[in-house]
């Protein structure tokens, strides 16, 4: 379950690593039958697509039989579904987290984007240590950032865009985008974005499901519409050093949870009992 020393290198100099199918299609067809029920619940943790109107069409978010609301992020998963509270202590996801930083780690944020067919919208240019800092008062970017693709991800439905070994900058200075979508996000500006995409390139991390992506904290990254007619919803766990614990808590739990206790790893085979559940669908 561990990374490769190359693997290790290249997430180190790159700050993201791409690991082509790392679930299972089993896995994964588990993980998928739990999502439509989580996105049908009236839960603050749903945060629905700002526009309404023609974008929303038929077909949005056709995969997840969502017909009125289109969400855009589903958080706090854990908490409500026992499928996603097993996953979080997966080796295959979090054993190379701890191999990155070897400490207690707390569950930081724990969600689906699902960035739907024909209506997911933009996540603009930004770095996730600007929120994890000025919102939560994080103190430093320690933070990893562990994804899942729950459906196939190409240059056509809403991939991540990275910069890479943009990491090594540092920050790269935020301000509050409240505007342009329906979730606030500290982004980054366009004149810093330019000069260091210029210098590094962009690479969309695309795969099939069951790929994983792990990337750091100050790694510049977004991802554009999904004006395709195919979902691209994708799980995501934030972790974080215990020694490096959020100082502020106004924002609610689910977009930063409290709880400091260490997250511990399970068995491989840990999501096996739950197969029946994904096959009753
Ligand atoms: O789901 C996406 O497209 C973007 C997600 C993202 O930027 C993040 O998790 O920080």
């Amino acid at each position: 379950m561990k990374l490769s020393q190359s693997q290790v290198k290249t997430l180190a100099s790159q700050g993201f690593l791409v690991l082509p199918e790392r679930f299972s299609e089993k896995e994964v067809a588990l993980l998928r039958s739990q999502v439509p029920a989580l996105l049908k619940e009236n839960h603050p943790g749903n945060v629905i697509e700002k526009e309404p109107g023609w974008k929303f069409g038929e077909g949005a978010g056709k995969s997840w039989g969502k017909d009125s609301d289109v969400v855009r992020t589903a958080m706090g998963l854990h908490l409500r579904n026992e499928v996603f509270n097993t996953l979080v202590h997966h080796p295959k996801l979090i054993a190379p987290g701890f191999q990155v930083r070897p400490e207690p780690m707390y569950i930081q944020q724990v969600k689906v984007n699902v960035k739907a067919a024909f209506s997911g919208s933009v996540w603009q240019w930004h770095y996730d240590f600007a929120t994890h800092h000025k919102e939560d008062g994080v103190p430093r970017p320690l933070a990893l950032n562990l994804h899942i693709f729950l459906d196939d991800v190409s240059h056509y439905n809403g991939p991540l865009y990275f910069v890479p070994g943009s990491h090594r900058h540092g920050e790269h200075g935020a301000r509050l985008d409240d505007q342009t979508t329906s979730y606030p996000l500290w982004v980054v500006e366009n004149d810093v974005v330019e000069t260091l995409v210029n210098q590094n390139g962009i690479q969309a991390a695309t795969g099939k499901k069951g790929t994983m992506l792990i990337f750091y904290d100050t790694l510049l990254h977004g991802s554009p519409n999904n004006m395709s007619p195919w979902d691209r919803s994708i799980f995501s766990l934030i972790l974080n050093p215990v020694s490096n614990a959020y100082q502020k808590s106004h924002r609610p739990d689910y977009k930063h949870h409290r709880d400091l206790t260490p997250i511990t790893m399970a068995e491989p085979n840990c999501l096996e009992s739950f197969y029946e559940l994904a096959e009753s669908k």
